[in-house]
């Protein structure tokens, strides 16, 4: 099927929306005593309450014979086999390959890619320990104790998140820096602090051409060798990981300090694979095994549970009511955790670059809606912040709410208004609270009639704001693995119903080819007239702001 507009269940979801949309969750709890149990689900670690989303069972059931009509199972199975299905890209998508913890074949052109994987998580494994255990020294036979990953995108994104997630696993005394951007603040406040006796970079680039890594990475050079004068210190200071042996060479990284990876691997999927090089350092590589362990005990619920009791497949369905019949823009992420503070920007990337697309498998313009904006910050902060038009404002925004029962460590009764907050968050958005409520409360409270009037339209909620409630035991290296291989399914399953590539991302290229044009033309004073004449302008208004001329 090309789209999903075109499948049986399509119409039929449209009369569904029109008899449900203005149904309350509300009273839909109290016509089901049994709702919460059957709207939740357990994968492994990771608990989903979806209880509170505008759904009744007519609704999960043509979801899910929705997915079926666009062949979301076959299409499962066609990634854990190693089809080729970034097809514009000529590429099989197997992140899934990289945390494999059951070592079962998994073959591209009819190689098993195991042995390559485990060869390069024992690379790892052993530069990882030298480092940490200060075996693997600088040129003055100091050990390391700054690491400066130098990525941009899916190089820096993941490993910056889930290094920072799980910063209470963390080796006291080995910091780890992450840059990213081309403004030359990021890597000179970064390196301000720093000694180049003791600090190690990681060159981190799929391609190794990427012009902001690529530049930030020769200045890193320069800065160190202020220090050590001499190229020869250059291998004990600088490892590459990508998957471009040449270009390394060229750099002038000894390929013996490269850790590779594979073009199955897309950037924003590749925290697994030896981009992670940053998370091993920093937790130690038995921590890092642990993070893909919890996201292979996601991968096999998601190639293995039928699609009713499957999270991502719930997950992923879910947003698809949202986005083509309730017509959402957005999508809130709000993980009440400040360790989980990358998350919600992490998971921008992977949703809005792999969904963001509006051509279907076979070329066809959609004819529907594709991935929402994904946005979010972590509870409580976003409470004092945005939360008012989530509440009140006019537009419906879908909200995963994410926590951990327990932190150890921390105080408990603190860690207890955190939970209080999130639950209390989720049940006023569904509730809300009706004329008569407020009603009864000013009245209870001795208010003047006329002030109670003036103020009682202001102070309504109504209330049937959908929510996904997902919590986990504990912030682990495992528990955390699960949650994000729980998100990239998710993505996947919305990916295939919409019958989009989830995997390419023609559209970050166009930008990064017209600056190359650009950057030159800003070189001299002449005055620019090739561009539209907005773009024209601004140059011309650049060229003279920048000589103060203006
Ligand atoms: C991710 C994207 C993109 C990519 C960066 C960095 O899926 O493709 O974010 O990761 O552009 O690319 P390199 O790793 O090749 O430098």
């Amino acid at each position: 099927m090309s789209k999903p507009t075109q499948t049986q269940a399509w119409p039929k979801l449209q009369k569904h929306f029109q008899q449900i949309k203005e149904q309350h969750m509300q009273d839909m709890f109290a016509k089901d005593s049994k709702r919460f149990s059957n709207y939740s689900l357990q994968a492994g670690q990771v608990f989903l309450d979806y209880s509170k989303n505008r759904i009744n069972q007519e609704t999960m059931k043509l979801l899910f014979s929705l997915a079926r009509d666009m062949d979301l199972e076959p299409r499962i199975q066609a990634m854990f086999n190693g089809e080729k299905i970034n097809f514009t890209e000529h590429r099989s998508v197997l992140h899934i390959a990289l945390r494999n913890r059951s070592n079962r074949a998994i073959m591209v052109d009819g190689q098993d890619v195991m042995p390559e994987v485990n060869r390069v998580l024992d690379k790892m494994s052993s530069f990882s320990s030298r480092v940490r255990q200060g075996r693997w020294q600088g040129w003055t036979k100091k050990p390391i104790k700054d690491v400066v990953n130098i990525g941009i995108g899916g190089s820096d994104l993941g490993p910056k998140m889930v290094t920072k997630a799980l910063s209470a696993y963390a080796k006291p005394g080995l910091n780890i820096h992450f840059v990213s951007n081309v403004d030359p603040a990021h890597l000179e406040n970064t390196l301000a602090t720093l000694d180049q006796q003791t600090t190690l970079f990681i060159i981190a680039s799929k391609t190794f051409t990427t012009q902001e890594t690529m530049f930030n990475a020769t200045r890193a050079r320069e800065w160190f060798l202020k220090g050590a004068m001499d190229e020869m210190h250059i291998p004990a200071h600088f490892v590459a990981v990508s998957t471009n042996t040449s270009r390394v060479r060229e750099f002038g990284i000894d390929p013996e300090n490269m850790f590779s990876f594979w073009d199955w691997v897309g950037g924003r999927f590749s925290l697994w694979s030896a981009i992670g090089l940053p998370i091993a350092l920093s937790i130690g590589m038995d921590s890092f095994i642990e993070l893909l362990s919890g996201a292979h005990e996601m991968d096999e619920h998601f190639r293995n549970s039928p699609l009713e009791q499957n999270m991502p497949a719930v997950m992923g369905m879910l947003g698809i009511w949202y986005s083509d019949f309730f017509k959402a823009q957005t999508h809130a992420l709000l993980p009440y955790s400040q360790y989980l503070e990358e998350f919600p920007a992490y998971m921008q990337q992977a949703e809005m670059e792999s969904n963001g697309k509006s051509v279907t498998l076979d070329g066809q313009q959609t004819d529907y809606e594709t991935a929402p904006v994904i946005w979010g910050e972590p509870g409580t902060n976003g409470q004092h912040a945005f939360f008012q038009l989530l509440h009140q404002g006019t537009r419906l925004v879908p909200c995963d709410f994410i926590i951990f029962a327990r932190q150890p460590n921390h105080h408990p009764k603190q860690h207890r208004l955190l939970l209080a907050n999130y639950l209390a968050q989720t049940e006023a958005m569904m509730t809300g609270r009706t004329k008569a409520q407020v009603l009864k409360e000013m009245q209870a409270g001795k208010r003047p009639g006329k002030e109670i009037s003036h103020l009682l339209p202001h102070r309504v909620f109504p209330g049937n704001r959908p929510s996904n409630s997902i919590m986990l035991p504990e912030l682990t290296p495992k528990s955390l693995g699960a949650l994000i291989a729980l998100y990239e399914h998710k993505i996947f399953v919305q990916g295939a119903v919409w019958n989009i590539n989830s995997f390419d991302q023609w559209g970050v290229e166009l930008g990064k080819e017209l600056a190359r044009v650009i950057e030159p033309e800003l070189e001299d004073d002449l005055e620019v007239s090739s561009h539209d004449p907005s773009t024209n302008g601004l140059i011309n208004v650049w060229k003279a702001m920048s000589r103060n001329k203006v």
